[in-house]
């Protein structure tokens, strides 16, 4: 990604500069509010296929993400070929079997109980595109050295809430999922060592009959998730 000799410090003037007036601020916070509120995680997908440039595009504006040095620290495997799928599937479902066996343990078991899932991921080969997030430990220079990479799980975070926007703006569902541990991943996707998979998403439409748990809808009020000292 990067010649050592090309790092230095230049400034630019700000390239997009927004102009609004406050209540311009206040209708498009609102208005975007009202868009992301309307997002669910959905478990139940049809096999409309998705076209490849709107995952391309969504993926593009995770990667306008802000990241520890500008360092970029991640990568997104896009999936919809049907033989890949279905291996994730058959991987996922190994781990989320000893996971549901016993191996969350009583509390964890108990905390999922509203949300209803168990260790059957039909998800993941009916849903047209699984997009796996790779946090990039460290990072090599062109000439093969490596570097470090900072605040890697911030970084890697931020981009993937900027894809979950992005491809909900573009009228899709999705599901994150995180079998434990995802290390097979790494192999099925040929990514190296230096990558550890932070979690699969799930895009597509929804099937007609799709449900969401009803507790999802339950949010924190503000009052709750902030505070203000003005
Ligand atoms: N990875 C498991 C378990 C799971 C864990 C949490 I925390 C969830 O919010 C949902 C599921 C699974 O996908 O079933």
């Amino acid at each position: 990604m990067f010649a050592k000799d090309a790092l230095s410090y230049s400034a630019i003037p700000l390239p997009d500069r927004s102009e609004m007036t406050d209540d311009e601020m206040q209708a498009a916070a609102l208005a975007f509010y009202d868009r992301m509120r309307t997002r669910h995680t959905v478990r139940d997908y049809i096999d409309r296929p998705v076209p490849r440039q709107v995952i391309e595009d969504c993926i593009r504006t995770a990667g306008v993400a802000p990241s520890g040095a500008n360092h970029q620290p991640w990568h997104f495997a896009a999936v919809s070929a049907p033989e890949l799928k279905a291996r994730i599937r058959a991987e996922a479902e190994e781990e989320e079997k000893r996971f549901y066996a016993g191996g969350a343990g009583d509390e964890w078991i108990k905390a999922l109980e509203p949300i209803g899932t168990n260790a059957v991921k039909e998800h993941l080969t009916v849903a047209p595109w699984l997009i796996v997030v790779f946090a990039q430990r460290w990072g090599e220079f062109d000439d093969g050295t490596r570097y470090k990479n900072y605040y890697v799980p911030e970084s890697v975070n931020i981009a993937t809430g900027f894809l979950l926007a992005a491809l909900h703006h573009a009228g899709l569902c999705t599901l994150t999922h995180t079998p434990n541990p995802m290390k097979f991943l790494n192999e099925a996707l040929g990514r190296p060592a230096s990558e550890k998979p932070t979690m699969i998403i799930a895009v597509g439409h929804p099937a007609p009959d799709a449900t969401v748990p009803a507790v999802a809808k339950i949010k924190k009020p503000l009052d709750q998730i902030a505070s203000f000292f003005d």
